[in-house]
């Protein structure tokens, strides 16, 4: 945290909590005058990207894009958050290695594909089940969980309970700060 900015760069499947985890987390920060930038599917996919689907080339294309956005917001000294699936490591790693060291912290959204299934706030994973939505992240597409995140955030606590997003937030926080 600071003057120099950073890459929280959050991956995990559809339904594990990125976005919303993101946002509160960006609440946070601004209470603590952070200067912020959040890059998800909402203002990415819709406007820049949206010329990419879902194909294996058009996802390393979508993030590829994204990384590069997220550096310049970075430069800027934002706290840059990025909120996409990133199924594949290799493209991950490559935004990685367009950062300079330390400025790129991997969040990983250690959510089980039952849960977010479960969750299916928008009824995807039943269209996907159904063969109405092809080559969905987990169900017939792949998702390379990350080997060496930064940070692992888990969806029960010690005790076995379900963890809120505000309590994941501020686990990043800590870490940040
Ligand atoms: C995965 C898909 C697909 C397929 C549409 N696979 O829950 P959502 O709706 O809002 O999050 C998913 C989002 C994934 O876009 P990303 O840009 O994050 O993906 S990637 O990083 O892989 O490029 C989901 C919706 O788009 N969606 N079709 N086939 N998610």
């Amino acid at each position: 945290l600071g003057q120099r900015g950073c890459v929280l760069w959050f991956t995990g499947l559809s339904g594990s909590g990125k976005s919303t985890v993101a946002c509160t987390l960006e609440h946070l920060l601004h209470e603590r005058g952070h200067l912020t930038s959040l890059l998800d599917g909402d203002n990415i996919r819709h406007g820049l990207n949206k010329d990419l689907g879902f194909s294996a080339a058009d996802r390393t294309e979508n993030i590829r894009r994204i990384g590069e956005v997220a550096i310049l917001f970075k430069d800027t000294g934002a706290v840059t958050m990025t909120s996409f699936i990133s199924p594949y490591r290799a493209d991950r790693e490559m935004v990685r290695q367009r950062c300079q060291p330390g400025e790129f912290l991997e969040v990983f959204m250690n959510i089980p594909l039952e849960v977010c299934e479960a969750r299916d706030p928008k009824g995807l994973y039943k269209k996907a089940r159904a063969g109405l939505i092809k080559n969905f992240t987990g169900i017939d597409d792949p998702y390379e969980a990350p080997l060496a995140p930064e940070l692992v955030i888990d969806c029960y606590d010690d005790e076995g309970q379900p963890r809120s997003p505000l309590a994941m937030a501020q686990q990043i926080l800590h870490t940040l700060e």
